[in-house]
């Protein structure tokens, strides 16, 4: 399958993070997609080619307008009061207040940032936009007749809601995908996510619509990020009710544990009987990730790859986490080729 990538990743880049209160060497780094790119290349998964641009129409059609000229003008404004130095949140809206904006920028970032592990810099827009074009491209190239493509997103993007942004995400390249599938006729897609992490931001973007079912294997909340949202009894509200499914695991899940969850998420998808697929591909499932709490060797990844390819719908992967640095690249190509065997 083809892969679409684009060098203007690069463009999001930060030497630490804040990480159990201090500051410590950043894990979402450029060297991610790198790696994965260069492992693409090296076996031989097909070619890798950049994006086609694509204007705001399909950002607009998922997120909150004020949410997207914030984050266009964000740097500007920001670096206007503070100089050039990274825009981190470090105050956030209390409950029940009300949304009056403000003419400050840190009051601004903390309207719409939810944590502090997505810090806004000079080339965040333009790194999130190419992001996006990654995943439309990948849309466009299966709607010309291609089974399957691999958006090799980064920054990734399954933690921005309709108007927030966090867990390294701005926009919320899955969602906009889906939703891309959508204006161009299909009557119904399903987002598959298999981040470790619940993909909150796309819930929370078709949570109440009943076209696009979102289903979640992931860390249980009450003890791993996102934390507040991706418990099993969200099922869905109004036209959306029973289209949301998250199956949330406990930390320490081997892939036996894995693999029923993941069965059980790929049989609502079969009856849902969806036109397209969005895969939110993040492999800090894997064992040896630095952040997380599953146990997947990297020998389990080609059978996620096959049971998602026996659903027999045109796919699009979209990248998203993983953080195992020496392992990135070789995980997410055994998923890509189980997909294709
Ligand atoms: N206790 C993705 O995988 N918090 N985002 C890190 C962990 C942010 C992960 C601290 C994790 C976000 C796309
Ligand atoms: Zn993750």
């Amino acid at each position: 399958m083809k892969t679409i990538f684009s060098e203007k990743h690069a463009l999001q880049s930060v030497e630490r993070e804040f990480y159990r209160g201090g500051w410590v060497e950043a894990f979402e780094i450029p060297r991610r997609a790198e790696l994965v790119r260069a492992a693409v290349t090296r076996a031989g998964l097909g070619p890798v080619m950049a994006p086609e641009p694509f204007d705001l129409g399909p950002v607009l059609a998922v997120h909150d307008a004020a949410f997207v000229r914030f984050l266009e003008g964000a740097w500007e404004s920001w670096t206007a009061e503070m100089g050039p130095i990274p825009a981190y949140p470090n105050l956030w809206p209390p409950r029940r207040s009300r949304s009056i904006p403000t003419v400050r920028p840190g009051a601004e970032l903390g309207r719409y940032a939810v944590d502090m592990s997505s810090p806004i810099l000079a080339g965040t827009w333009e790194a999130a936009r190419a992001a996006v074009d990654c995943g439309l491209t990948g849309v466009a190239l299966i709607e010309a007749g291609e089974p399957a493509a691999f958006a090799l997103c980064r920054p990734p993007g399954h933690h921005a809601g309709r108007d927030y942004f966090g867990g390294y995400c701005f926009l919320n390249n899955a969602a906009i995908a889906a939703q891309q599938f959508r204006s161009l006729g299909a009557a119904r897609v399903a987002v598959l996510d298999i981040d470790y992490h619940h993909g909150n931001g796309t819930q929370d973007i078709f949570y109440d619509r009943g076209d696009v079912l979102t289903v979640s294997v992931h860390g249980d909340p009450v003890q791993e990020y996102p934390y507040y949202i991706g418990f099993a009894d969200e099922t869905g509200e109004g036209d959306g009710e029973g289209t949301n499914l998250n199956l949330p695991l406990p930390w320490g899940a081997d892939f036996a544990a894995y693999r029923r969850a993941l069965t059980e998420g790929l049989a609502r998808i079969r009856a849902f009987a969806p036109d397209r697929l969005v895969v939110s591909l993040g492999v800090d499932t894997f064992a040896g990730d630095p952040i997380s709490h599953f146990r997947l060797e990297s020998g389990d990844y080609p059978q996620i790859g096959a049971m998602i390819a026996a659903l027999g719908l045109p796919t699009l992967f979209a990248m998203e986490g993983g953080y195992a640095i020496e392992a990135i690249g070789e995980n997410v190509v055994h998923l890509l080729e189980g997909f294709e065997a």
